[in-house]
């Protein structure tokens, strides 16, 4: 069978191997690099991979052969936790913070994810749509081929739905494709304010209105002191379960309230942020297979300790890396950075970080089986790094390493362009 799409001469091959779960403390440094290697793609999926010579039998027709001149070749890069569409943005707290004044005590005041919500629900799904559709092309730039995108924004029906939507027809219409997630429990809207329980019904009487819509695959709860608890997220996370939904949490993020312990119970597909998880909360996740997914750049953000990633690899668990990209805690599309943090922060191998943006990520979306790794039968959604090996893309930190992005076998990032 001719090939569609030949890339040659690439020096540091990184295929994730097989791909088929995610890969859990030590594993997660065992990165096979094939050197010289080439990979051959048909009808937009990887047919074949390699090294050295490729094989006559895929060159005909219109093959089109691409020379990768030694650099590194990764999957495509997946940003697990994102909120991605909002409106506004939230420079206006920037000298508080700087101040020193904290996220909650920002939100305490009608701030934070408040201010946003105002934004969100002034804007009209068209200026929603352009403001995500331009933080998906920087995405794109930097190598992401898959992004989680949450609601949570709306906090009332008709913008959750909005947010939802813009998200749906960006995954049509970009070629990055989304993974969306309900997160209706982001904070409690001032309308509800002595009025807790009456919001929980809210949000759960919108659940089968989302799912009718198909409109999100996943529910996730900001479970933090002062914005829901942890039986409040149980409450909320159960009746999504009970509807199909899969399940993420906000989990340990400020104060040690037991998500990650509450992930493993409801078995969610990850729990994210963990800066204040305990030792128990880490082993009940990786006896639960729950993916720790960290967020660094928050961290580094808001000035805040990192979590254990090392305890947490040590402790048998799968780690992934996201941008939590939002226009409060972590207003960056770039996930180089995270990576960069991954390393110099979490103490993460090089191995390790590419582990968890990879097939961790895709595990951590339920995509594991399409996407995450160099495979053949896996979506051709591969980047070419314009560096000599992996290690460069983490030390050489704060610039943009992507030269040509590939989604489903198509060029849409040409010399670090979006070319789509
Ligand atoms: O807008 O502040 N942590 N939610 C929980 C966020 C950060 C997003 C925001
Ligand atoms: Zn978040």
């Amino acid at each position: 069978m001719y090939a569609d799409l030949i890339v040659k001469n690439i020096g540091n091959l990184i295929t994730m191997g097989e791909g088929k779960k995610p890969r859990v403390g030590n594993e997660m440094n065992k990165v096979e690099i094939i050197k010289d290697g080439y990979i051959v793609i048909k009808d937009g999926i990887f047919l074949d991979l390699g090294q050295g010579e490729v094989d006559k039998k895929y060159i005909g027709g219109s093959t089109l052969i691409k020379d990768a001149m030694g650099l590194t070749v990764t999957p495509g890069l997946i940003d697990p936790h994102t909120h991605l569409v909002h409106g506004g943005s939230r420079e206006n707290e920037f000298s508080k913070k700087l101040e020193g004044v904290s996220y909650m005590d920002i939100l305490n005041a009608g701030g934070g994810i408040l201010s946003t919500v105002n934004s969100t629900r002034q804007a009209s799904f068209e200026e929603l749509y352009r403001k995500a559709k331009k933080s998906l092309d920087i995405m794109l730039s930097y190598g992401v081929t898959t992004v989680e995108a949450k609601s949570g924004y709306g906090l009332d029906i008709e913008t959750e739905l909005k947010q939802l939507e813009v998200a749906k027809k960006l995954n049509k219409d970009h070629p990055i494709d989304l993974v969306s997630t309900y997160l209706g429990a982001h904070a409690l809207p001032p309308e509800y304010k002595d009025k807790r329980d009456q919001f929980i019904d809210l949000i759960i009487k919108t659940l089968p209105i989302i799912k009718e819509k198909n409109l999100a695959e996943f529910c996730d709860v900001f479970c933090e002191e002062g914005v829901f608890s942890i039986d409040e997220t149980r409450n909320i996370l159960n009746a999504a379960k009970k509807l199909g939904f899969k399940l993420k949490i906000h989990a340990d993020e400020i104060a040690t309230l037991g998500g990650a312990e509450l992930s493993a119970e409801l078995k969610a597909f990850s729990a994210d942020h963990l800066m204040a998880a305990s030792e128990k909360g880490m082993e009940d996740m990786s006896k639960a297979g729950v993916i720790a997914d960290i967020l660094p750049s928050t961290s580094f953000n808001l000035n805040k300790d990192y979590a254990c990633a090392r305890l947490m690899i040590e402790k048998g668990l799968a780690v992934a890396l996201s941008t939590d990209y939002n226009p409060g805690s972590s207003p960056t599309e770039n996930l180089q950075l995270a990576m960069q943090l991954g390393s110099l922060k979490l103490k993460m191998t090089p191995k390790e970080v590419i582990t968890a943006v990879t097939i961790n990520s895709a595990y951590s979306v339920d995509r594991g089986n399409k996407i995450g790794s160099i495979t053949k039968g896996k979506k051709a959604d591969f980047v070419i790094f314009d560096t000599p090996n992996l290690e460069y893309i983490m030390y050489h930190f704060g610039i943009n390493h992507t030269k040509d992005v590939y989604k489903n076998g198509i060029q849409v990032v040409k010399d670090g362009k979006v070319i789509y």
